[in-house]
C-alpha cells in the first residue's frame, strides 16, 4: 500500500473536515428548505471513506453505495460545488438538478450512485465488477452498505454469484448500529456481520471504521486480492453517525450519552491528535486548514444559491417515452 505519510494525514484531515462542514451546511439550508425532500448525512462516518480512498486506484476503481452519498463522490474528484448544487436542484448540479440528495452519480468519476431501495446497489456492485472482469478491465468496485441492508435476501443471492465467479468486488457493511431507528441487537441473531460472508467462504473480518488508517490497511488487502484475481471480501466497517438517520428523525432510539461516547473517538479528532503528536502541524497550521475548509464551504454555498434551476423543458428529458404513445401530458 501506498505509504501512510505525513501528508495523507494532513489530507485525510482536511477532506473529512471538508466532507463534515459540507454535510453542517446542507442540515442548516435544508432547515431554510433550501434543499428539499430526504437528506441523510455522512457525519462521523468519514473514516472510513477516507481509508477506503487511500487504498483504491482513483481514475481505475469505482464506488457504489446507497443514499447516504454525498461526500463520497467528493472525495472521489467530482466538484464539490457541483454537488452542494444538485442537493439545490439547480441546472448546474451533477444531475443537472434531477437527481436530488440520494442520487450523486459521475460515472466519469466511477462513482456509480446514490441509491435510496435499501441493498439496491448490492447486486449492482457485483454486476459492475462482472462487467470489468468480462471485458478484462483492471478495476476493482467498492460496493458500501448499511448494517439494515445485510438483511436484504438479495445480498445473498449477490455473494453466492461473486464467489462462484470470483468477481473483483470488495464488499462494505459500514455497520452504524442502526437502520432507520432499529438497533442490530434488535432485528438480528448475529450482530457480528461479517460473519455473513462465511456461509460463502468468502474472505470477512470486522474494521475499526473510526480509524482511516486500520481502514486503508483492511481495504488495501481486499482491493489487491480482488484485483490480482482472488475474488471478493465483506468487510464490517465498525462506525457510527452522529445525526439522526434523516433530518425528521427525532432519535429516541438512543442516548445523547451514547452520541457523546462515540464523539470521544471522532475519526477527525483522532487524526488532529495524530498530526499535532507526531509534529506534522502546528495548531496555526490546523486553524490555516480549518479556515480553507469553511471558506471552500462557503464558495459551494454561494455557486449553489447562484444557480439557476433547471428549465421547465428539462422536465421530460431523462422520462422513458414511447413515441407513438400519445397521452403524455406535455403532448396533450
Ligand atoms: C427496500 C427498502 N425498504 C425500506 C426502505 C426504508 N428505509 C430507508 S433507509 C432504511 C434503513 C437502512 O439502514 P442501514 O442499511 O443501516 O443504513 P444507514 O441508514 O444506517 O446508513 C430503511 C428501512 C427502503 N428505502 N427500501
Ligand atoms: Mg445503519
Amino acid at each position: 500500500m501506498k505509504e501512510i505519510t505525513q501528508e495523507v494525514y494532513l489530507k485525510w484531515y482536511e477532506d473529512m473536515l471538508f466532507w463534515r462542514k459540507f454535510e453542517d451546511k446542507l442540515a442548516a439550508v435544508y432547515i431554510q428548505q433550501k434543499v428539499r425532500g430526504f437528506l441523510h448525512l455522512y457525519n462521523g462516518q468519514e473514516a472510513v471513506l477516507a481509508g477506503s480512498l487511500h487504498a483504491m486506484e482513483l481514475g481505475k476503481d469505482r464506488m457504489i453505495t446507497a443514499y447516504r452519498n454525498h461526500v463520497q463522490p467528493i472525495g472521489m474528484g467530482v466538484d464539490p460545488r457541483k454537488v452542494m448544487a444538485e442537493l439545490y436542484g439547480k441546472v448546474t448540479g451533477t444531475s443537472k438538478g434531477m437527481g436530488g440528495s440520494m442520487h450523486i452519480f459521475s460515472k466519469e468519476h466511477g462513482f456509480f450512485g446514490g441509491h435510496g431501495i435499501v441493498g439496491g446497489q448490492i447486486p449492482l456492485g457485483a454486476g459492475m465488477a462482472f462487467a470489468d472482469k468480462y471485458f478484462k478491465r483492471d478495476a476493482v468496485t467498492l460496493c458500501y452498505m448499511g448494517d439494515g441492508a445485510v438483511r436484504q435476501g438479495s445480498l445473498h443471492e449477490t455473494f453466492n454469484l461473486a464467489m462462484l465467479w470470483q468477481l473483483p468486488v470488495v464488499f462494505i457493511c459500514e455497520n452504524n448500529g442502526y437502520a432507520m431507528g432499529t438497533s442490530v441487537e434488535r432485528t438480528a441473531h448475529t450482530t457480528d456481520i461479517y460473519k455473513l460472508g462465511l456461509g460463502y467462504e468468502m474472505p470477512c473480518g470486522a474494521v475499526d471504521g473510526m480509524d482511516p488508517a486500520v481502514v486503508a490497511q483492511e481495504v488495501y488487502t481486499a482491493v489487491e486480492r480482488a484485483r490480482s484475481g482472488g475474488g471478493p471480501t465483506f468487510l464490517e466497517m465498525k462506525t457510527y453517525r452522529y445525526r439522526g438517520h434523516s433530518m425528521s428523525d427525532a432519535q429516541h432510539y438512543r442516548t445523547k450519552e451514547e452520541v457523546e461516547e462515540y464523539k470521544k473517538i471522532d475519526p477527525i479528532t483522532q487524526v488532529k491528535e495524530h498530526l499535532l503528536e507526531n509534529g506534522f502541524a502546528t495548531k496555526d497550521e490546523i486553524k490555516e486548514i480549518d479556515r480553507r475548509v469553511k471558506s471552500f464551504v462557503s464558495e459551494c454555498e454561494k455557486f449553489a444559491e447562484e444557480s439557476d434551476y433547471p428549465p421547465v423543458e428539462q422536465l421530460y428529458n431523462t422520462v422513458y417515452e414511447q413515441q407513438d404513445y400519445p397521452f403524455l401530458p406535455h403532448k396533450l
